[in-house]
């Protein structure tokens, strides 16, 4: 396994092995994104499909949502209220355990999570413990092609999506928590790279179906903090499926697959991933590192790997 910290003399050798983009670029981009704006707006209360855009307006009640309100009033709050109650209970829940997260070890990693982070990086619990250090996530982007297709399909606040759009690609950043997307099209803002990203709020595995890219890119859920404290993590520990059911979802909408995965899981399993295409695809895993700290392993998988 090879172990990679990201130099600039490393990423100079990596943009020559760069995988070629697929032709028409950004003319695919546009359709592509046209399409998923449609298949947003067609379901838009679903949570797995929900809206994309930040400035969509509402949509209109339907009969069931206007038979509601026009209901009499009960002792209990109205579906509305009792939901906005739950939605500040869950802000409230969220503000807090972010501002454990930034009491402890994350506050002192906020530079190497976001160089800028200074300019007003945006952060929630989640996205302070998971987000790819910034150096790690430059290192995997230039394996893509300037001018690439990359899907990342578990965005968070932006660690990844951004890094592929400063390296030249489009990229469509799937997330299904709405909070994140905002804070991630904020960080996005703050790196200048808002234009080459497209927003989607919604569920990976709802949308792989109708997508289609270069590259995707695979950070999911780990399963929280305590992922490192079994010896081995297995596949089937990452959320919100297992692995095999995320990198097939993966395998139907690009030939090349980039994973970032924890640096205790078993590589024997992450490389029998490859064959589950045929012939097998190209496989290489590196460690990767920030200042001599082991943080994940990152896999390559197709024309990436080298
Ligand atoms: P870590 O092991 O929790 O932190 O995460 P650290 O500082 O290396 O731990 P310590 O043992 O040195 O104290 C290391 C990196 O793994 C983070 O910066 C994230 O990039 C990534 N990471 C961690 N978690 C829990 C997740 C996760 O759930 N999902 C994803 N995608 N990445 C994660
Ligand atoms: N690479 C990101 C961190 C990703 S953490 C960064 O650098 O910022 C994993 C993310 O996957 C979480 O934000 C979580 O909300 C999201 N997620 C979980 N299930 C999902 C699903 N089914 N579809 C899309 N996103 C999902």
């Amino acid at each position: 396994m090879a172990k990679a910290s990201a130099t600039p003399k490393v990423a100079a050798r990596r943009r020559a092995k760069a995988v070629r983009p697929l032709p028409n670029r950004p003319h695919r981009f546009l359709r592509l994104v046209a399409a998923i704006r449609k298949l947003t707006r067609r379901r838009p209360h679903r949570r797995g499909l929900a809206a994309v855009s930040q400035s969509s307006p509402p949509p209109p009640p339907t009969s069931d949502e206007r038979k509601c309100a026009n209901r009499p009033p009960s002792p209990s709050p109205p579906p509305a209220e009792a939901e906005q109650a739950r939605h500040e209970e869950r802000t409230a829940d969220a503000a807090a355990a972010a501002a454990e997260a930034v009491a402890g070890k994350y506050w002192a990693h906020r530079h190497s999570l976001f160089s800028l982070y200074d300019r007003g990086v945006r952060m929630d619990a989640e996205g302070w413990y998971s987000a790819t250090p910034e150096a790690i996530a430059a290192a995997q982007a230039a394996r893509a092609a300037p001018a690439g297709l990359v899907l990342d399909a578990f965005a968070g606040v932006g660690g990844n999506s951004i890094q592929f759009a400063a390296r030249g690609c489009y990229v469509v950043s799937v997330e299904i928590d709405p909070r994140k997307v905002e804070l991630a099209r904020h960080n996005a803002r703050i790196y200048g790279v808002e234009d080459r990203i497209e927003f989607v709020v919604g569920d990976f595995f709802h949308l792989a179906p109708y997508l289609k890219a270069d590259l995707v890119f695979l950070s999911p859920p780990w399963g929280g903090p305590s992922y490192n404290q079994t010896p081995v993590y297995t596949l089937d520990m990452l959320k919100p499926k297992d692995g095999h059911a995320i990198f097939q979802a993966a395998q139907n909408i690009a030939p090349n697959i980039i994973m970032f995965l924890p640096r205790n899981v078993d590589i024997g399993q992450v490389e029998e991933l490859s064959w589950l295409s045929s012939p097998p695809l190209d496989f290489e895993s590196e460690e990767s590192y920030v200042q001599h700290r082991f943080k994940g392993i990152t896999a390559y998988f197709g024309d990436v790997a080298r």
